[in-house]
């Protein structure tokens, strides 16, 4: 044991060694309790996050029905925010009130530890679907912090992974359907939400678009994609002139249910995939968002490159 008088000379001096020794206190045991959850190497991290009780909070705030166009920007906002902070989130899908993230493969980040990775993932999202509700809803007021919970799954195969991404897909495309015809029956078609229940109960996918289509005149395959088949945000580079190059985060509508998007994307899985290079960049508004800062950036430096050769002039 050191000596009061050692210690009081050490603390004076703020020694690191003695800090560690400081530091070792008899409760430290409790430390030993904390488990590990580091998730298994060469595995795909899915971590999904879902709003909680979204029927009441999109209600409480007015969301249009079926879909909220401002409320689904949001979400996909938060998401890039997250994508642009966390460089080993190779991609996210949102739909609704949820939104999925994959993990690069061969990602190290918190050591794989399943907690950090999906807390601050979560509280990252969450925060910024608060911090940028303003942009998208102008006119309405936020009545009270959202909830998201969120779960984190491991996919042994990149089979598994595209069949996830499939499914929750495929998710958006059944949910959509059904919620766009249960709407019309009822905003259009004056049922009551209780008939327009009935009417569509053992109904199949070709029924609602006959529905669609001769009632209400809707082609389904023109609604927006957004509402159709969700948003993928997937990395990307553009190629901006012959020398410049832009690292972008694009929001696609892409059908991952079919062949070719995989195909088109066949390196989107590989452990050292290189985004695709783009010659023009796609006119989203979170793509020209990107492209704005840069130039705003570029502008401030090249302000301060002027205001340095005047002082070294004056
Ligand atoms: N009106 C409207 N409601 C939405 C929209 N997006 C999500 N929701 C609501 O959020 C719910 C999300 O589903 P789920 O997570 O299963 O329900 P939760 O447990 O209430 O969060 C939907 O059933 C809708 O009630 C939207 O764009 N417009
Ligand atoms: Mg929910």
């Amino acid at each position: 044991m050191l000596s009061n008088k050692v210690v009081h000379l050490l603390k004076s001096i703020r020694s690191p060694v003695l800090n560690s020794i400081m530091a070792k206190s008899s409760f430290e045991y409790v430390k030993n309790f904390e488990l590990d959850d580091k998730l298994i190497p060469n595995t795909w991290i899915v971590v999904r996050l879902d709003g909680k009780c979204f029927h009441k909070f999109s209600d409480d705030h007015s969301f249009a029905k079926p879909n909220d166009l401002r409320g689904l920007k949001l979400m996909n906002f938060a998401a890039y925010s997250v994508m642009k902070d966390i460089n080993d989130v190779l991609m996210a899908f949102g739909q609704s009130d949820e939104y999925s993230f994959v993990f690069k493969k061969n990602t190290n980040l918190y050591k794989r530890r399943a907690s950090k990775l999906l807390t601050t993932l979560n509280s990252k999202f969450s925060a910024s679907y608060v911090y940028y509700w303003n942009k998208y809803f102008t006119d309405e007021k936020l009545q009270y912090p959202p909830t998201f919970d969120g779960r984190v799954i491991m996919y042994p195969s990149d089979q598994n992974l595209i069949d996830y991404m499939k499914w929750r897909q495929a998710d958006v495309h059944i949910n959509n359907l059904y919620n766009t015809t249960f709407w019309n029956l009822v905003l259009k078609g004056n049922l009551s939400p209780m008939e327009a229940e009935k009417r569509l109960c053992g109904t199949v996918s070709a029924d609602k678009n006959e529905i669609l289509y001769s009632e209400f005149n809707i082609n389904y395959n023109n609604e927006p994609a957004i509402f159709r088949r969700g948003t993928l945000l997937l990395r990307k580079v553009l190629q901006m002139d012959s020398q410049e190059t832009a690292s972008i985060i694009t929001d696609v509508h892409d059908d991952m249910l079919k062949d070719k998007f995989w195909k088109d994307n066949s390196t989107l899985l590989l452990d050292k995939s290189k985004p695709l290079v783009f010659v023009e960049a796609p006119t989203t508004d979170m793509v020209q968002e990107q492209l704005a800062g840069r130039n705003k950036k570029k502008e401030a430096n090249s302000d301060i490159f002027i205001k340095q050769a005047i002082n070294q002039e004056s």
